[in-house]
């Protein structure tokens, strides 16, 4: 009995190591922050980076999210090889309506559903987008239509349950590595319909990183740990 449950231990701890032994990070993030476009705050101390629902139409009065930013310093980069852009999924945040205040609850959640659109940056965040108390509410607005909204999309990945997942952005970072386009960082938005989420940041929890492989999914992982036990189990029999 003991010694089978150390074998189960082995094929958890092979399927870890796989992953890790392979793994290079590439780059931490050296910026990361989020911001709610109605009033133009920027939160790049926060712990977390904190991503709404982007909400479609052009008035400021329907720009009641946040969205991220997340930068890195890939002058030393290669383009060879794989660029993968791991994240940290903390809580997502659920809205719920709250009668007869128009203010909604904004509920963490361990549990739910949120596609996150990942972009190139149109623009310098720290330099040209419109902050608190600078430029009026539509300029904002204006900011995230075109620099954030607006760009070709890197990668959209649907998250539905809390760790680290990761999003393919090898052409982007290359296209920064050999400067086709200029690195202004990635935009981060969920599309319409989907619940707010929290991202690990540099302040707090898993910052994001690039990475040369994939996440693996949690579905792979399971196999590969079944794949450890059922090796165990046919060098006993
Ligand atoms: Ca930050
Ligand atoms: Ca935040």
């Amino acid at each position: 009995m003991i010694r089978s449950f150390k074998k189960v231990g082995l094929a958890a701890l092979l399927a870890t190591s796989t992953f890790s032994m392979q793994a290079t990070t590439l780059a931490t993030a050296d910026f990361d922050t989020d911001s709610y476009v109605f009033v133009g705050t920027n939160n790049e101390f926060s712990t977390e980076i904190s991503v709404g629902a982007h909400i479609p139409g052009v008035t400021t009065d329907d720009s009641h999210f946040n969205f991220g930013v997340v930068e890195f310093d890939v002058s030393g980069l290669s383009a060879a090889g794989e660029k993968h852009l791991h994240l940290d999924m903390e809580t997502f945040i659920k809205v719920v309506p709250n009668p007869p205040s128009p203010v909604p609850n904004f509920v963490p959640s361990a549990t739910g559903s949120a596609t996150l659109r990942i972009v190139a940056l149109g623009d310098d965040y720290l330099t040209s987008y419109p902050f608190l108390g600078s430029g009026l509410f539509t300029d904002k607005r204006t900011w995230y239509d075109s620099n954030l909204f607006a760009q070709p999309v890197v990668g959209t990945v649907t998250v539905t349950e809390l760790g680290l997942f990761s999003v393919e952005v090898t052409d982007a970072v290359n296209d920064w590595i050999n400067g086709t386009t200029t690195n202004y960082g990635f935009g981060l938005v969920v599309e319409t319909g989907g619940d707010g989420i929290e991202l690990g940041a540099t302040e707090g929890g898993n910052a994001p990183l690039l990475s040369d492989v994939a996440v693996p999914e949690p579905s792979s992982l399971a196999l590969l740990g079944i794949g450890g036990l059922l090796m165990a189990r046919r060098r006993r029999g």
